[in-house]
Parts: C-alpha cells; sequence; structure tokens
C-alpha cells in the first residue's frame, strides 16, 4: 500500500542547499548532470542513508565529490536512489546522471517535447522523471540551470530565475545558463527550449524596479498575446495595492504550449501556460476566454507570494497555497469586473462542481489526511472550497484585519514550506480573534445543510430565526461536529425596503453577518415592526446549502427587491428551478406542465430592467442547466425527463416574452468596436441569451443564422452556432454553418474546440455517433489534452441525455477511451473519470449499465495509480 500519511510526516535526514544541472537536450535522449550540495541535517542518525526520489530514470553516473562512487554504495532503481555511508558532517557534492526521453514522455509530467517544443511540468511529482532527488516541497534549494541544445531548431533556452551567461557552442549548438536566488522547492522548476515568438512589455515597481515582462506564443500568435500581458500588468499593479507584494526577479515571463495537462503553472519567474489560458483576439477566443486568461494569468502570478515565497511544508497543505490563491484571483477579478456578477460566476461553479464532489465518493477535506495519488487532489474542493474558506475568514475579520494577518503571514513566513496551521496562526496573532472552532472547516468534509426556520411576534415585534446546521457523512467522516458559519442575513420589510433590526440576541452578530457556531441556535431579532422577507446567505458568505420553506411571495420579494445582488439572483434562479424540478417531476408523471405566470414574469420582468446591468440580467435570463436540476434531484435522475421538461419550460418562457427578447436583440445587436472589458461582454451575454430564447419561440433556426453570418466576433459567433446545433440539430442552416466554422478556423485547434464542443453536447442518443465521426477528423488528436477535454470530456461531463443514454452505449464507449488513454496520460484519464462521481444518482436502470463499466475499468490490473485510486474510491 502507497498511501501517503499526513501523520507519517518528517524533515529529510539531509539538506539540499544548492542544486546544479546540466542538461543536454536531444529530442529521444537528453541528459541530464545534476550537482546537489548536502549535508546531514543537525540530529538526523549519522548512518541515516540518503534516498532521492526518481520516476523512470536510467542512472547514467554518479559521483561523490567528484569520485565515482562503488557500486555496494548505492542502489538505483527507475523509482528511486539510495546512497549509503555519507559523510556525518560538513558539506558534500552529489553528482548523479540520468538518460530521458522526453519525445516518449506522453504523460506530459517531467520533461516532455511535443510539437518540438521542450518544457516542463514539475508539480506535483514530475521532477523525480528527470532526475534523482528529494521530489518534495519542503526542500528549498537555490538552483542554477545550464541548458545545452542545437541552436537552430531551439533558439530559445529558458529556466528560472536571471540569465547569467550565453554563448555558442561547436556542432551547431549552444549554452544558456540560467540562476535562481531564490530558494525553491523541485515542482517550481521549468525549463523551456524551442522556437517561439515573444512580446515584451516592462513594468515598474512600487519601489520603482524595472521587470522585463515577457510572454512568448507559437510564432504567427504574438497578436494574440496583448491581453494576457495587459492582465498580468493589472494583476502586478493591484497585488501591490491590495496586498503590499511586489515582484522579486528582475524578469517574469510566460511560455503558452500547447500540450498541457492543466490550466497553468505558477514556476518561479518562470510560468508555463496551456495556450488557451494566454491566446486571445476577438475573432478567436469569446469573452469567458478573455475572463479565463484574465483570471489565471493573475493566479499565477499571484503563486510568486502565495505558493513560491511561502509554499507548503507537504502536499496536504496543498490548499495553503491553492486555496489563498483562488481567493486573492477572485478578489482580483471582481475589482477589475462587476463584483456581484464576480460572484454569483463562483458560487455557479461551486455547486455544479465542488458540492457534488463533495456530496459524493470523491469527498475529502480541504486538508486531506491522506493520499494515494496527489495529482488527483488538485480538486475543487482543495481550490474553491478552500477559497471559500479564506474569504469566510475574511468575512469574520472583517477587511482590514485580514490585511494585517496576511501581512503577517508574509513578514512571519517568508522562504519558508509552512502548514495551515501556521496560515490560521497569524490571523490569530495579529488580530487576537480564536480560529480554533472556524478551522474545522479545513478538517470536515462535507457541504453543511443549514434548515431555517422563522416565527414573526406581530405583537412584540421581533422575529426569531432558527438555524439548524447538519453535514453529512463522507467517506472516512461518519460523524461531524458543528461548524463556525457566518451567514449574512437580511430582512426585507413589506414595500420593499431593508429593516434593520434594533438589536439581536442568540448569538454573535457582526454587520448583517449572524456567527452560527451550534448545532442550532435562534435568533431573535428585536424592533421588527412587520413581517419582513428574510433574505439568507447573502453574497454566498458561506458555501453551504440552505433548506428554507419560504412562501412564493418572500422569494418573489427577495427576487425584486434584495439590495444584495448575488441574493437577488439567488433567489430567482431558486424559482426557476423549483418550476424545472417540478415540471420533471409532471413529464415522469405524463401529466401537463405548467409554468408559473409569476415566474414568467419575474424572468421577463429582470430582462428588460435598465436599472440592472446587462451581465447580471442575463444570468437572471439564464435558466438551471439540466445537470443543475439533475443536482437538485439527487436522486431517481432520469436525464430524458430533464431535458424534456427543460425544453417545455424554456420555450413556454420564451414564447410568453418573445416581444421582449426581439427588443432585446436588436437593441443590443450592432455594436462594432469590439472591447473585452465586463460591460461589453455583458451585453453580449444579454444579447445572446435572448437569442438564443427568441430562437425557440419562432421555432426556425433563421434569426440564429443570421446572427452567425453578422457575427465580427467569437463570443457572436460560437453562441449562434451553439443555438443552431442545439435546438435546430437537423437543420440545413445547421449544417452549412457547422461546415462554414470547420473550415474557417481549419489551423486553429483552439478555436475548433469550440466546434467539438457544440457538437459534443447536441443532446439527443445520436449524440455518440457524432462523437464518434468527430474523433475521425483530422483536427481530433487523441493525446491532447485540450482536444480530448472539448471532445470526449464535454460529452461525459455536459451531455446529459446523449452521454446517459438508457442502452449504456455512453458508458461503454467512455470505458473504452479511458482505459485506451489511460496508456498513456493517467493524469489526464484520472480527471477525466471523475464526471461519473455521481452515477449512483442516476435512475436503476442507468445505474446499473453506469457500474457495469465502473466494475470494468476497476477489473483491469493494469491501470495506472492515478485511475485506479479514482475508480476504487468511485466504487466503495
Ligand atoms: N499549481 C497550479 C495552479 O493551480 C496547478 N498545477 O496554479
Ligand atoms: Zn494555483
Amino acid at each position: 500500500d502507497k498511501t501517503v500519511y499526513l501523520k507519517d510526516y518528517r524533515p529529510t535526514d539531509f539538506i539540499i542547499e544548492t542544486v546544479d544541472l546540466i542538461f543536454e537536450l536531444g529530442a529521444e535522449m537528453t541528459t541530464v548532470g545534476s550537482e546537489i550540495r548536502l549535508s546531514r541535517r543537525p540530529g538526523s542518525p549519522a548512518d541515516a542513508p540518503l534516498t532521492l526520489d526518481g520516476d523512470s530514470l536510467e542512472l547514467a553516473g554518479l559521483a561523490l565529490d567528484g569520485k565515482p562512487l562503488a557500486p555496494e554504495r548505492y542502489e538505483a532503481a527507475a523509482d528511486g536512489l539510495t546512497v549509503h555511508g555519507l559523510p556525518e558532517s560538513g558539506s558534500f557534492t552529489l553528482t548523479v546522471k540520468t538518460r530521458i526521453n522526453p519525445s516518449a514522455n506522453t504523460q506530459l509530467l517531467g520533461l516532455y517535447r511535443t510539437s518540438g517544443l521542450f518544457s516542463t511540468q514539475c508539480e506535483a511529482e514530475g521532477f523525480r522523471r528527470i532526475t534523482y532527488f528529494y521530489d518534495r516541497p519542503d526542500v528549498l534549494a537555490v538552483y542554477t540551470v545550464t541548458i545545452i541544445a542545437d541552436k537552430e531548431s531551439c533558439p530559445l533556452l529558458l529556466s528560472n530565475g536571471n540569465l547569467i551567461e550565453e554563448r555558442n557552442l561547436e556542432d551547431g549548438r549552444h549554452m544558456a545558463k540560467w540562476h535562481d536566488p531564490f530558494p525553491k522547492p523541485s515542482y517550481l522548476f521549468a525549463l523551456v527550449a524551442g522556437d517561439l515568438a515573444m512580446i515584451e512589455d516592462q513594468f515598474t515597481t512600487m519601489s520603482g524596479r524595472a521587470v522585463t515582462l515577457r510572454i512568448y506564443v507559437e510564432h504567427g500568435k504574438a497578436d494574440r498575446a496583448d491581453y494576457a500581458m495587459d492582465s498580468l500588468k493589472r494583476a502586478m499593479r493591484w497585488d501591490e495595492e491590495r496586498f503590499g507584494r511586489e515582484y522579486d526577479l528582475d524578469i517574469f515571463m510566460i511560455v503558452a504550449v500547447s500540450d498541457f495537462n492543466m490550466g497553468a503553472m505558477e514556476n518561479k519567474g518562470l510560468n508555463i501556460f496551456n495556450d488557451r489560458l494566454i491566446l486571445a483576439d476577438p475573432e478567436t477566443a469569446t469573452d469567458d476566454d478573455y475572463l479565463r486568461i484574465e483570471a489565471v494569468v493573475a493566479h499565477e502570478y499571484f503563486h510568486n507570494w502565495t505558493g513560491n515565497r511561502i509554499t507548503c511544508r507537504d502536499w496536504f497543505q496543498l490548499s495553503l497555497k491553492e486555496g489563498l490563491t483562488v481567493y486573492r484571483e477572485h478578489e482580483f477579478t471582481a475589482d477589475q469586473r462587476t463584483r456581484p456578477v464576480v460572484r454569483v460566476d463562483e458560487v455557479k461553479f461551486l455547486r455544479a462542481n465542488q458540492f457534488p464532489e463533495d456530496g459524493g465518493p470523491l469527498a475529502h477535506p480541504v486538508r486531506p489526511t491522506q493520499y494515494l495519488e496527489i495529482d488527483n487532489f488538485y480538486t475543487t474542493t482543495v481550490y474553491e472550497k478552500g477559497s471559500e474558506v479564506s474569504r469566510m475568514i475574511a468575512t469574520l475579520l472583517g477587511t482590514d484585519n485580514f490585511r494585517r494577518g496576511l501581512d503577517l503571514f508574509f513578514e512571519r513566513h517568508d522562504g519558508g514550506a509552512v502548514t495551515i496551521e501556521d496560515y490560521l496562526k497569524c490571523f490569530e496573532d495579529a488580530t487576537g480573534r480564536d480560529l480554533s472552532h472556524f478551522a474545522l472547516w479545513y478538517h470536515q468534509a462535507g457541504t453543511p445543510v443549514i434548515s431555517v426556520q422563522s416565527a414573526y411576534d406581530e405583537a412584540a415585534s421581533t422575529l426569531s430565526l432558527t438555524l439548524q446546521q447538519k453535514t453529512p457523512p463522507t467517506p472516512g467522516q461518519k460523524e461531524k461536529k458543528p461548524l463556525h458559519i457566518p451567514l449574512r442575513v437580511g430582512l426585507i420589510g413589506p414595500n420593499g425596503d431593508g429593516m434593520e433590526p434594533s438589536a439581536v440576541s442568540g448569538g454573535e452578530r457582526t454587520e448583517d453577518v449572524l456567527h452560527l457556531t451550534e448545532a442550532e441556535q435562534t435568533f431573535v431579532f428585536k424592533g421588527i415592526g412587520a413581517r419582513p422577507a428574510i433574505s439568507v446567505n447573502r453574497d454566498f458568505s458561506a458555501p453551504v446549502k440552505v433548506n428554507f420553506e419560504q412562501s412564493r411571495d418572500d422569494r418573489m420579494a427577495i427576487a425584486r427587491f434584495e439590495t444584495d445582488l448575488v441574493a437577488r439572483w439567488d433567489a430567482i434562479n431558486g424559482l426557476a428551478l423549483q418550476a424545472l424540478v417540478e415540471a420533471t417531476a409532471a413529464v415522469r408523471a405524463g401529466t401537463p406542465i405548467s409554468v408559473d405566470p409569476a415566474l414568467a414574469e419575474a424572468l421577463i420582468e429582470t430582462a428588460g430592467d435598465e436599472t440592472l446591468e446587462p451581465a447580471f440580467r442575463a444570468l437572471a435570463l439564464t435558466l438551471p442547466s439540466e445537470l443543475d436540476i439533475g443536482r437538485e434531484l439527487g436522486r431517481d435522475i432520469d436525464p430524458d425527463a430533464i431535458h424534456a421538461a427543460r425544453r417545455t419550460v424554456f420555450g413556454s418562457l420564451a414564447r410568453e416574452g418573445a416581444e421582449r427578447f426581439r427588443q432585446l436583440v436588436d437593441a443590443l445587436s450592432g455594436d462594432t468596436e469590439f472591447s473585452p472589458n465586463a460591460d461589453s461582454a455583458g451585453r453580449r451575454a444579454l444579447r445572446n441569451t435572448a437569442l438564443a430564447y427568441l430562437a425557440s419561440a419562432t421555432d426556425e433556426p433563421g434569426a440564429a443564422r443570421a446572427a452567425y453570418d453578422a457575427a465580427t466576433n467569437m463570443t457572436d459567433m460560437i453562441a449562434a452556432l451553439r443555438i443552431l446545433a442545439h435546438q435546430f440539430p437537423d437543420a440545413e442552416e445547421t449544417a452549412a454553418v457547422l461546415d462554414d466554422f470547420r473550415h474557417r478556423f481549419a489551423g486553429e485547434p483552439l478555436v475548433l474546440d469550440k466546434w467539438f464542443g457544440a457538437q459534443a453536447t447536441i443532446p439527443g442518443e445520436e449524440a455518440l455517433e457524432r462523437v464518434k465521426r468527430l474523433m475521425q477528423d483530422e483536427a481530433f488528436d487523441a493525446l491532447n489534452p485540450n482536444r480530448v477535454r472539448a471532445l470526449v470530456g464535454a460529452f461525459a461531463s455536459s451531455n446529459p441525455t446523449g452521454f446517459n443514454r438508457p442502452d449504456g452505449a455512453g458508458y461503454r464507449f467512455f470505458a473504452d477511451f479511458i482505459l485506451d488513454a489511460d496508456k498513456r496520460n493517467p493524469t489526464l484519464t484520472a480527471r477525466l473519470m471523475t464526471v461519473m462521481r455521481s452515477f449512483e444518482a442516476l435512475e436503476v436502470g442507468r445505474q446499473a449499465k453506469a457500474r457495469t463499466e465502473l466494475e470494468r475499468i476497476a477489473g483491469h490490473e493494469t491501470l495506472s495509480r492515478n485511475l485506479r485510486d479514482i475508480i476504487d474510491r468511485m466504487l466503495k
């Protein structure tokens, strides 16, 4: 059993002070020379051997202080190196030589070569695929890296830190030497070599230092890197202003690569990005792409302080850097755009991704206590729930106190590899507030459910609010304790105005935040002259589910009058969700669907409310998806019934509001100058949402076809294409548009991903054959993670009727694909596999078919460790 336990943590026996690496790059054979300066850690046993990590390595030489080591002094295997009889005191140098094959590295972990480019991905445990090392985050060393390669094919040689030497060598080769003065763990090591285009800019830091900024992209794409550069500069400025964080090297580089398992990686001074998160221009990128680019460029930049300058002691602390950095990213995005709109997107993402994870077989605490494969813990729980936990700390302490705590964290732990306890201690020490109860959020998995009961006493002018919290059991954690939950609660009076109580008893209250700390608590609001509508969890102050039987009138009052727009959206969305759940029940019962006219009125009214910004109106108008409805049901899910119900409700709203939708489409069409800013993007979102309704109301593809032809940017173009493909899959117009798009963007893999995705998600049981056909398209590449996610991933995760075909053919296809892909790229397949984690919520027939396929996968003996870990937990 290779399970790693938090309780087993202990420091290494040796300390690594410096590392000198020499790479002689060859496509099929690269040699890596590593000279490590080591000393025995004070207090560690004098006879303890040195045990270094390795993965698929071949040892080609080993020397101690320049002298080759005798074979009896060490044991070398593909997965590790042990050296005996090392000096008891003083420093010594170990020289290790390994040979690797970057072209054969389809895992995209370690050093790999795709499309002629050498690049690395070391987090979490990729460095051990390059050389034998203490490949763990608490071993911080100063790196000097020499890269030697053929000058013609690899004119560009990059690594972390500053360039200190560069010269030509014989045989057409050249070398570059980089030095990174900041001690860092191996997961932050990076190397890139190849032939790329570049854009350059400058940033002057708050103390007046000039920093060179460079973004490297494929030749011919340099003009698509401007938005990423602009985002980077805004992120650098923002981090100075908001958190006092200044950049520390003379150069900051980003490289965009097209074969990448993740979104991006924060390697010190040399970020490596999935190219879809760098490249954008109006003709090829959507507003959503622009938003993601801005967010992720900022995220990786922010890691320079939260992750790099201060890193994790061990991988159990992953959320220390990821949760905090997501929180910083969210704050940045909120400041760059419109805060409540950004927040609604976060809430939607959390509910769609993290809640199901927390409520299923893969649930784990924000800080896990054990793992089999750390790659499988880069999860929405560690990232997004971790961010929510930091956000709640800010809510508990207030913005200024949060800043004080974080300042102390930077001051106290700079250069360290620390724990989540160390992080929390800083907030306690800076503010005097005891966070020991709150800390349970890190250790207890599962989404708390808060049940609310209210009673209004007219004679006494009091409102009592009884809150009960319950967290359901999760794997390995049956019993749950009450958490400290900061819950924002607002009261809306009969005329729509907010009501402020004269006093509140029953627990702590700061501003509109109720501190729920016990299993059950009753708060009594005094001086409430009339029965209010109660808005619970404003601004989504806590990542919880709220169970509150409210009258429709109360929900309508919140939907109309709540000043907190997040809660307002949630009320509208909740009303729509309820209607869709009822419609689904009607479909299954064979009874007619009736859509509440008040809901239609509220949606259509909000859509036309000029006092609200277009982005918010678009959000309000967007019906919960089929997946959202399934999650709301939680069990006995019949995707076909959901689809039929949603289609009917959508059509009925569309007809009801046809006039309004036509007005919106007309009024919002024809913006000529493209700007990616939030305001313009919001206008496009509202217009395209209205267009989808209009297409349904008229039940003919003409308007969408016209919109496609008139589109001057990718956002409008793909929106029109999706309407055609999803609402009129068999129309001539749709075939023509799909064909036009395919040819127009023939040389643009990232754009064709949108084309793959739009078709992979066309509902209905023909979807599977369509996906299989698309896999034969020459633009599809089963080795490229973006292509796989766009086609197979979108089909499995976002096509409920197509994937969950009652005959199980969708599951069979997916299982075959997973088994095949697992031989090449386990990180990718394990991640893909998780889309089936909620299979037990399906109706029994589909559930059984899904289980058969999952068990078939589990029955294979040669699964990767990544996939084995996921599948076994899913089936437990
Ligand atoms: N550390 C990366 C990020 O989340 C992912 N590997 O930024
Ligand atoms: Zn991150």
